[in-house]
């Protein structure tokens, strides 16, 4: 009995597995987060690491949610003067073959213009995200108003 069940077990770890290599997705999100600068703001934005499994290139075309009017993929520029301005990438962001590509305070990242509720500590925020060759990608992002820029010089 107890013999059958371990047997039983082993070929169900075997088959999750094999199903996951198979068919899972090509695309991992890790470490996301979102968070606004103050109780009022009227936008905020959303970091994390995207992972492309696939042997194939990939660029993330947009991202949608519902919690804000306009969701939009940001990019950080110096303009000349030594600041740091946000901007608009229409293109998207490329996601390497086997590599990654961090969204990250001061660089790439996913911003919510126009907040149709308050983003509050704790919160979960549902995220699409749209690949040209994964297609669309449903994640939770947690609201974290209390995590420390990584080791980029600029951050906001
Ligand atoms: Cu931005």
């Amino acid at each position: 009995m107890s013999l059958k069940s371990v047997l039983f077990a082993a070929v169900a770890a075997v088959s999750l597995a094999g199903a996951a290599s198979a068919e899972g997705t090509k695309i991992m999100v890790q470490d996301q987060y979102a968070r606004v600068s103050t109780k009022m703001a009227s936008s905020g934005a959303a970091f994390m690491n995207i992972m492309n499994m696939s042997s194939e290139a990939d660029q993330l075309l947009a991202v949608r949610s519902d919690v804000a009017k306009r969701v939009e993929l940001h990019t950080h520029m110096e303009s000349g003067d030594g600041v740091m301005k946000m901007m608009h990438v229409e293109d998207g962001f490329a996601i390497p073959a086997e590599g990654s590509h961090m969204l990250q305070r001061g660089g790439d990242h996913v911003m919510f213009m126009g907040l149709t509720e308050t983003l509050e500590h704790g919160d979960v925020v549902p995220l699409t995200l749209v690949f040209k060759n994964a297609g669309e990608i449903n994640i939770e992002i947690p609201v974290d108003l209390e995590r420390k820029p990584g080791h980029m010089k600029h951050s906001n």
